[in-house]
């Protein structure tokens, strides 16, 4: 017996010419990636991100922020996409669908999905701080128990430069091209808003910006965030669950 909620969203879907999902960390969690917020072992309850995700931490000590990004960079290839990435992925078969993501891994691509917009950029998309030459990541692979806690960073071909993690810090625009892709998937007849606290501006206006056009706003989010006044529906369990149970409603994958 399916949910009442995957119904319900199921039945949504059906009708909508174009769907969007605005994902957040809460995605990541079933596949092992700490969130950001909350407890238990999230990244800002054991680190500081004024020390670790700006751009004044990196002109401070870019061995300390590499390292860490490096360790992420680590979690991450460890990691395997989860059934909700997985679902989500499947959706697309249904649907027409735009993913717009604040996540900086790669598990919705791994795990099938094709066009994905990282707002917040990717932690592979390496770059020279100083002359943006783009560097491929032909990094030594390294599991997350064998990274130091200083690492000089890689240095550029080009310049010479210090390489850095192709992520948005704190303080920083987003990228203009990421920007305007997320805006225009907001044109959207359902948005499902998968499980982000909703905290981080602007990313957080796209759920506002896809509700004053007409979209049917669901969130799939244990807890209650600052999305869910902007959502007609909140589903309180986790992605890995609620999603596939959407594409099982919908007819399977
Ligand atoms: C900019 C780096 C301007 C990448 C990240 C005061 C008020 C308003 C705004 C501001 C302010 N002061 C400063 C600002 C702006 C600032 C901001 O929003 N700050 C907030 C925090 C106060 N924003 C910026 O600085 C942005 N840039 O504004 O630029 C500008 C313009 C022109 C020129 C120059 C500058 C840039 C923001 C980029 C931030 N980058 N990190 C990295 O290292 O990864 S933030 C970080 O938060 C991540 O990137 C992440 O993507 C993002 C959002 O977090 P979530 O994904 O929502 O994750 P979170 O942990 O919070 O929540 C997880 C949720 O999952 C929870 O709700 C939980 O219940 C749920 N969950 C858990 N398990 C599950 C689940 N859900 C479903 N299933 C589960 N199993
Ligand atoms: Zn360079």
């Amino acid at each position: 017996m399916t949910a009442p909620q995957a119904d319900a969203v199921a039945c949504r879907l059906r009708d909508a010419r174009r769907v969007a999902v605005l994902g957040g960390a809460g995605l990541s969690a079933g596949s092992g990636i700490p969130t950001f917020r909350g407890g238990g072992d999230s990244l800002w309850s054991r680190f500081d991100p004024m020390r670790l995700a700006t751009p004044e931490a990196w002109q401070a000590d870019p061995a300390l922020v590499w390292a860490w990004y490096r360790w992420r960079m680590a979690l991450v290839a460890a990691a395997v996409p989860n059934a909700g990435h997985r679902a989500i992925a499947a959706l697309a078969a249904h649907v027409a669908l735009r993913v717009v993501t604040q996540n900086v891994d790669d598990l919705h691509e791994r795990a099938g999905s094709r066009d994905v917009v990282h707002v917040h950029g990717r932690l592979g998309a390496l770059r020279c701080a100083d002359c943006s030459e783009l560097h491929a990541a032909a990094l030594a692979p390294l599991v997350p128990a064998d990274v130091p806690e200083r690492l000089p960073p890689e240095r550029c071909t080009r310049c010479g430069g210090a390489v850095r993690p192709g992520v948005v810090w704190f303080g920083e625009a987003l990228a203009d091209e990421a920007w305007d892709a997320a805006v225009a998937a907001m044109a959207c007849d359902v948005l499902l808003v998968v499980g982000t606290s909703g905290q981080v501006q602007p990313a957080a206006s796209l759920a506002r910006i896809a509700a004053s056009r007409g979209a049917w706003v669901v969130e799939i989010n244990p807890e209650r965030g600052g999305l869910s006044g902007d959502a007609d529906l909140h589903w309180p369990v986790p992605a890995d669950e609620a999603l596939p149970a959407v594409v099982d409603a919908l007819g399977g994958a």
